[in-house]
């Protein structure tokens, strides 16, 4: 292969000999040895880890993005036309340290491998199908003759298990876009198969900017009763597990940057509702959606957008403030992993009575939630095997009671160019933290008084301050 993924951690094995070793949960489909000898090698990635760009070896250049906990599909040259094999198949995910789910995927991953590619760049992309069930992929957002479209059964034929189908078509748009079965998709994309693409300009393009840092991932949603594998694929809206790139914090990489840096980071949505990303401490502009670039004179700052679903935003900013900023999803359930849906309210239920009442039958009774919910998190109660908490996270300071949708921007002056490593937590120039008050403060200013006469010492008079207090009269008209 020409290009190659400069990480000892792909692997490249054997389709066939892999394929015993996929999952034991479902019959993956078999392929001829005959029949795959001409395609480019099959190439899989094990690892849930952010892998280092995949620099260009051959074709075009460009500076290459990183796919948040995945990676970019290695390609062949063949005859000037760039040739990626994706294998449709069933994979087991590592959604956070300590819990794994059976999902559906490409190239060993859920989501599948990015794909790069360069604006004008002729692409060829076998796709071999290893589920037990036709697919097929739609390539979201480009310009593409209809019949490679990938809708199965109106552009094409579904590919059956253990077919392989080719689609050729010219990447016409720079931009980001994404990839996904257009078959049974209610299944296939609750169970994982997507992917996203990136097409880079071809020459400096007005409405897109070069970067420091290129960050892209795919929001997506789960539901994984504690201590099952399986996504339930009947789930409409009551989702359970909310993810960048089918992982959840604390088992999403934080995005690691140098101060100053030029940082844009692609975001997709296929899940079945819409996420408003926030980031903390920076203003961004939305630079791009899956129509391609947005006008400069169209931008405006803002600090949450909104990602509907099936849409693409591309976030673009400044990095020159310095610390651990949040990221995340703005619907406080998205930043939370599984939990029981029917837990009722108790706050300001003083239910100790009870609590001492039935622990006389069931010692290890435990009640959770009377003052809010962060003793949750505090405790670590007990979970089935292969749950991951519900809010956890241990930062520098505690928890950070938080799952799901949540990772953090870490800025850091000496952050190397072009390195991508963890910097660990910030720390603090002194007198910059949140502290506790203990009373000793300056005596303050009073707002509407000469500030010569305002600071007396100790308490002001009580006579001079004034209140209004209006009473409410019965029988008076609410509006
Ligand atoms: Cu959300």
């Amino acid at each position: 292969m020409a290009s190659q993924q400069k990480n000892p951690m792909t692997s490249r094995r054997n389709f066939l000999a892999g394929a015993g070793a996929i999952t034991g949960a479902v019959a993956a489909a078999s392929v001829s040895k005959a029949a795959m000898a001409a395609l480019p090698e099959p190439v899989t990635q094990g690892k849930p880890d952010t892998m280092p760009p995949l620099v260009p070896s051959t074709g075009r250049g460009y500076n290459p993005v990183v796919t948040l906990n995945g990676w970019t599909l290695p390609w062949r040259m063949n005859n000037g036309v760039k040739e990626f094999h994706l294998v449709a198949e069933p994979v087991v995910r590592e959604m956070a340290p300590g819990f794994k789910a059976h999902l559906w995927g490409y190239n060993g991953q859920s989501p599948g491998p990015t794909i790069e590619v360069v604006e004008g760049d002729r692409v060829r992309m076998f796709v071999t199908n290893k589920l037990p069930e036709h697919t097929s992929v739609h390539w979201h957002g480009q310009r593409v003759p209809n019949g490679m479209d990938g809708v199965g059964g109106l552009t094409q034929k579904h590919i059956a298990p253990g077919k392989t189908f080719v689609y050729e078509f010219t990447a016409r748009r720079p931009g980001t876009f994404m990839y996904h079965p257009h078959a049974d998709e209610m299944v296939q994309m609750a169970m994982g198969m997507m992917g996203s693409w990136v097409t880079h300009p071809k020459a400096r393009h007005p409405s897109i900017d070069e970067v420091d840092r290129d960050f892209v991932f795919l929001l997506n949603a789960y539901d994984i009763e504690p201590g099952a594998y399986t996504p339930k694929i009947m789930t409409m809206l009551d989702f359970n597990l909310f993810t960048f790139n089918s992982r959840i914090f604390p088992g999403i990489a934080s995005l690691n940057v140098r101060r100053g840096d030029k940082v844009r980071i692609r975001v997709g949505n296929l899940s079945m509702t819409n996420h408003p990303m926030h980031v903390h401490g920076h203003e961004f502009q939305v630079t791009g959606t899956d129509g391609g670039p947005t006008p400069k004179s169209a931008r405006w700052p803002e600090v949450t957008t909104d990602v509907g679903v099936g849409q693409m935003r591309q976030l673009e900013f400044i990095a020159d403030e310095e610390g651990d900023w949040a990221f995340h999803c703005h619907k406080s359930h998205h930043t939370m992993n599984a939990m029981g849906h029917e837990v009722p309210t108790m706050i300001g239920v003083d239910h100790r009575q009870v609590v001492r009442q039935i622990t006389r039958l069931v010692p290890d009774y435990m009640v959770m939630g009377e003052r809010g919910m962060s003793d949750m998190a505090e405790m670590e109660m007990p979970v089935p095997d292969n749950t991951a908490p519900m809010m956890t996270g241990q930062g520098p300071f505690g928890s950070m009671e938080m799952g799901g949708m949540f990772t953090v921007l870490k800025v850091r002056r000496d952050q190397k160019a072009g390195d991508y490593g963890n910097p660990g937590w910030f720390k603090h120039p002194a007198g910059t933290v949140a502290y506790e008050f203990d009373g000793s403060l300056p005596q303050p200013v009073r707002a509407g008084k000469p500030a010569a006469a305002s600071a007396p010492a100790g308490p002001a008079p009580t006579g001079e301050v004034e209140v209004q207090i209006r009473k409410p009269r019965s029988g008076h008209a609410g509006h």
